[in-house]
């Protein structure tokens, strides 16, 4: 197996900001009052997560102030508009939560969202999210590699597939009382495509818990694909021989595909996926194939025509 390599950024290529919030002003945020009521004491105690790695997964660009990132967001459990989940996502009740781990595994188990939060040591990494819509954002996640709990579960080997399934709860969720998409929320990636050291288990954003909006209190974040691939709030994690049909390939099979990597050169059916809007900017950017993560997932898709499987 190829080992990966990441981008090193020099550390004076980083814009120092300072925008992590300290605790206390994050309260004072809409979802950060909510928030803080249901954590349970040991987070709070701690002041977040306290000491953090920080790997080599900076994309040595400017980060998208929090202000956008919990602002301008795609939940659709909470309205199918930009600024719903930040109105109405504050009141999702992140515990108890658990997470179980399902179908072609050696060990299936439900995990509880702090058994979760153990599991790995947590890193930080600042990784672009680039949703179809033409829109992009730099985010500094805080999670672990997927593949951890990948391989706890120990995944036989008819596990080609893994799917992920959004919590369902209409009297928590009034989007879902709505047939935008067929609920629960689903979505999936090839096993090798999960075992990848890119793609995260995502449990907190700029020093903090997820909040609400971003899909607390765990989600999945895949950098090279659309952001319709990272799928929010899961509660469970279900290994298949089969390729799933996602909540966004029943919805609409010709525009949303199964592999859904960010590809500059296959255009969605209504719109070009040439160019991006980076939040914040006025000109747009060519969008990288991959999303900027081409050296080091390129080789998931050799022999692939990647027009056919979009
Ligand atoms: N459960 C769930 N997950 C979801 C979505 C959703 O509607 N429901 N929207 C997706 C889309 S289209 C995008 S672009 C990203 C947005 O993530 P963000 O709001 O944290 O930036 O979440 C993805 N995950
Ligand atoms: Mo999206």
């Amino acid at each position: 197996m190829k080992t990966y390599r990441y981008p090193k950024i020099p550390a004076g290529e980083i814009t120092p900001k300072p925008l992590f919030l300290t605790r206390r002003k994050f309260m004072q945020t809409a979802g950060g009052a909510a928030l803080a009521a249901l954590l349970p004491p040991p987070l709070l105690a701690a002041g977040g997560f306290g000491q953090l790695k920080k790997s080599e997964f900076g994309a040595g660009e400017e980060l998208t102030p929090l202000k956008s990132v919990t602002g301008y967001n795609n939940f659709y459990e909470f309205g199918t508009g930009k600024d719903d989940p930040a109105a109405r996502a504050g009141s999702l009740k992140t515990r108890p939560w658990t997470v179980s781990i399902e179908g072609e595994v050696k060990k299936p188990i439900t995990l509880d969202i702090d058994q979760i939060l153990k599991m790995a040591p947590l890193e930080e990494r600042i990784y672009r999210l680039r949703c179809v819509e033409a829109w992009s954002m730099v985010i500094p996640w805080i999670g672990f590699p997927l593949a951890e709990l990948v391989k706890r579960a120990e995944p036989t080997g008819n596990a080609k597939y893994v799917e992920f399934v959004s919590l369902h709860d209409p009297a928590q969720m009034p989007g879902q009382k709505s047939p935008v998409l067929e609920w629960p929320y689903r979505e999936g990636l090839r096993i090798d495509e999960a075992m990848h050291p890119l793609t995260l288990l995502t449990v907190g954003l700029y020093g903090d818990v997820l909040p609400p909006q971003n899909g607390a209190p765990v989600r999945v974040v895949v950098p090279w694909k659309y952001g319709f691939k990272s799928a929010k709030s899961i509660v469970a994690i279900r290994f298949l021989e089969q390729q799933p049909t996602t909540s966004w390939m029943q919805a609409g099979p010709q525009e949303y595909g199964f592999y859904a990597n960010v590809n500059p050169e296959v255009d969605h059916p209504r719109w070009s996926q040439a160019k991006e809007r980076r939040i914040g900017e006025f000109l747009k950017r060519k969008t990288l194939m991959f999303n900027g993560y081409a050296e080091q997932v390129a080789p998931l898709y050799a022999g692939m025509d990647l027009a056919r499987y979009f």
